[in-house]
């Protein structure tokens, strides 16, 4: 059987949609080639000796992998000469990455975690690659932080790969959520799922219940009601995952259904939470909206949230669209 490939399926979303213009479709490409030679990385693990830590910290003091240095270089070498990008920001760079000016500049901001799941990496469980697409506004030369700075609902395209038992690439251009499978033999990708749907109501959450006595109140209730299942409130049974990588957790999600939450906890309460709003949970957040479910910090809709910095962090509840409705209901809105 012959199945419509990513180049395919772009090239109508350019041609037949006009969703996106011929230099977005060649820059996705870009990125999803690279996810393929992540994926090799990936797979060799310790034959390809990049496993471990590489003894280097990243600008949130959290220490690198070799595959987060492995990821991030292969990505910023990809996509530099393009003539696509004007410049690129990474979970593993301090501050943003210009295109040299040896190379033709683009209109696009790139944004990515080139390795999501950094802890699963040395135990063979799913990890991926986040991205997001912004474009550069105005017309001056040149780029800085700020042109990064726009709310998650500017994306212009945004995916991720997940490197599990099937390397997938998931993808959003702002019509729908299409899901391509890599085809080792060929060394391309295949489309495998189209017009993806999140169903609305779901009996599965997933959350690092360690953290449970740190949660916010409505958390903690929303967990506690599930908890006490068929003779609680929810009137049911719900059922718990947690694979500590996001991509494997959302990708669950975007399958079957559920919600996902890492929430502001009272440990650091400076802090909105853990994820990055920029290059994790914008692009899920498009994803997950483009396949009829929700994503709110709590008290809005994540796509509105205008960033104010770069590295900025967010709290997380997405996924099926009732449940996340459910539990920011629970959140008292901020005046
Ligand atoms: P990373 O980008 O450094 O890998 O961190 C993000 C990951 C998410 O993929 C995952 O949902 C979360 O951290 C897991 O955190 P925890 O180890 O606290 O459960
Ligand atoms: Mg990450």
């Amino acid at each position: 059987m012959s199945r419509v490939s990513l180049t395919q399926y772009l090239v109508e979303q350019q041609r037949e949609h006009g969703h996106i213009p011929g230099e977005l479709r060649l820059l996705i490409e870009v990125v999803a080639r690279t996810c393929k030679r992540i994926a090799i990385s990936v797979n060799k693990g310790a034959l390809g000796d990049v496993l471990g830590s590489a003894g280097t910290a990243n600008v949130q003091g959290e220490v690198q992998k070799k595959l987060d240095v492995i990821a991030n270089e292969l990505l910023l070498e990809a996509n530099e000469w393009g003539g696509n990008l004007a410049a690129m920001a990474s979970e593993e760079m301090d501050t943003i990455h210009l295109v040299p000016n040896r190379y033709p500049q683009g209109e696009y901001l790139l944004l990515y975690d080139p390795l999501d799941g950094s802890s699963n990496i040395d135990v063979n469980v799913s990890i991926g690659t986040i991205f997001s697409v912004l474009k550069k506004p105005g017309t001056q030369q040149g780029v800085s932080e700020a042109d990064f700075l726009q709310p998650g609902q500017s994306q212009v395209a945004a995916g991720y790969c997940v490197y599990g038992p099937q390397t997938m690439l998931v993808l959003t251009v702002g019509d729908g959520v299409a899901m391509f499978t890599l085809d080792r033999e060929m060394g391309s990708w295949s489309l495998t799922a189209e017009n993806v749907r999140i169903p609305e109501d779901t009996k599965e959450f997933a959350i690092n219940m360690s953290n449970l006595r740190h949660w916010a109140p409505p958390v903690r209730r929303y967990i506690d009601e599930c908890l006490a299942g068929t003779t609680g409130p929810r009137k049911k049974d719900f059922n718990m995952r947690w694979v500590a990588s996001m991509v494997a957790d959302v990708h669950r999600i975007l399958t079957r259904g559920g919600i996902f939450m890492y929430p502001w906890d009272q440990r650091e309460p400076d802090k909105p939470g853990k994820l990055r709003l920029m290059y994790e949970a914008n692009p899920m957040a498009f994803l997950v909206e483009q396949a009829g479910g929700a994503a709110t910090n709590g008290v809005q809709r994540i796509l509105e949230l205008q960033p104010g910095k770069l590295h900025e962090r967010v709290s997380v509840i997405l996924g099926s669209k009732n449940e996340v409705e459910r539990v920011t209901g629970y959140h008292t809105p901020r005046p």
